[in-house]
């Protein structure tokens, strides 16, 4: 490519004036007879530094442009070939064409990255909430068969998994028309999906006084009658970073209490697949009964105490 050509010439030419002034150091330190004065020779060489240092930057800037070449000519021909979007920032097309390596991105860049992720799962838990209620008022699921609908599995409301089934009878049917993102129906074997850069985790009450279920891929399409009168009144989902520090610095929670709430996890920080948040993280310990979903939310600045011992307060944008 014409650009990496322009890249091994820069190269080339900043190793050259490195060695010429290593060179002229040299004799900056033993003059010869006759030689320029020393002041001269010193002031030739911050000339050349100046120089180098040009061929540095323009290097660095033909390496950037070379970069976004790549991925423009990457999304080009997955736009041809039908393939799936690469990675943000991943920039690899299969055949001749092979992508520049990943450059670190600067803080600033990173932080964006978190900034982004972190609103995208304020939306994705919002748009959860809006969810919910439409499948809970349309009955796709009505366990206990009184006419009143119960809310949804990730699963479920993602169209993937069969509802569970009026009776408690498993369902064999599939929502005709989902209720959010497929993507986060698609999920793990603890029940995590996974969505730029968060986790996502669904729970459910379970009949008396519980404990809540968390979602897993094992009831799909099965239920329980006697959790039906539960599941009609709550319901509870936390999203938290897949890498805390680069997918994301806060976790959230969305439920039936209808507003998504954050927390800066302090205390309790959650961690990918090691440290994830339980049914009460989000919930007052002052009950009824937090372990049940059946609790509101332990605000600290209401004098309450979460679960998970972590400041949660209503999220912003
Ligand atoms: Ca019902």
């Amino acid at each position: 490519m014409p650009r990496i050509a322009l890249t091994v010439l820069a190269s080339s030419l900043a190793l050259a004036a490195g060695a010429w002034i290593l060179a002229s150091a040299g004799s900056a330190q033993e003059p010869r007879p006759g030689s320029a004065p020393a002041e001269e020779r010193l002031a030739r060489i911050e000339r050349s530094l100046e120089s180098l240092s040009r061929a540095v930057e323009g290097l660095a800037e033909d390496m950037r442009q070379t970069r976004r070449q790549v991925e423009e000519l990457s999304t080009l021909l997955r736009g041809l070939t039908g393939a799936p979007p690469a990675p943000p920032g991943g920039g690899v097309v299969e055949g001749p064409v092979r992508a520049a390596p990943a450059l670190e991105g600067p803080p600033s860049r990173s932080s964006r990255k978190i900034g982004t992720n972190e609103s995208s799962a304020i939306g994705t838990l919002r748009a959860l909430t809006t969810a919910q209620e439409q499948f809970k008022q349309q009955a796709v699921v009505d366990q206990d068969g009184n006419g009143t609908g119960e809310y949804g599995w990730l699963g479920e409301l993602a169209g993937i998994d069969p509802t569970r089934g009026t009776g408690g009878v498993a369902g064999p049917k599939m929502s005709t028309s989902p209720f959010i993102a497929s993507i986060l129906g698609v999920k793990d074997s603890e029940g995590r999906a996974q969505k730029s850069g968060y986790y996502y985790r669904l729970f459910l009450p379970a009949a008396g006084a519980g404990p809540a279920k968390a979602e897993t891929q094992a009831h799909a399409g099965t239920g329980s009658s006697a959790d039906a009168d539960n599941q009609e009144v709550r319901w509870a989902c936390y999203a938290w970073p897949v890498k805390p520090g680069v997918s994301g610095n806060r976790a959230f929670f969305a439920g039936h209490q209808g507003e998504v709430y954050a927390t800066a996890a302090t205390k309790t920080r959650y961690d990918g697949i090691s440290i994830v948040p339980a049914a009460d993280a989000a919930l007052e310990m002052q009950g009824p009964n937090p372990k049940n979903l059946d609790a509101g939310i332990g605000l600290a600045a209401a004098g309450l105490t979460s679960g998970d011992g972590n400041v949660w307060v209503p999220a912003g944008n």
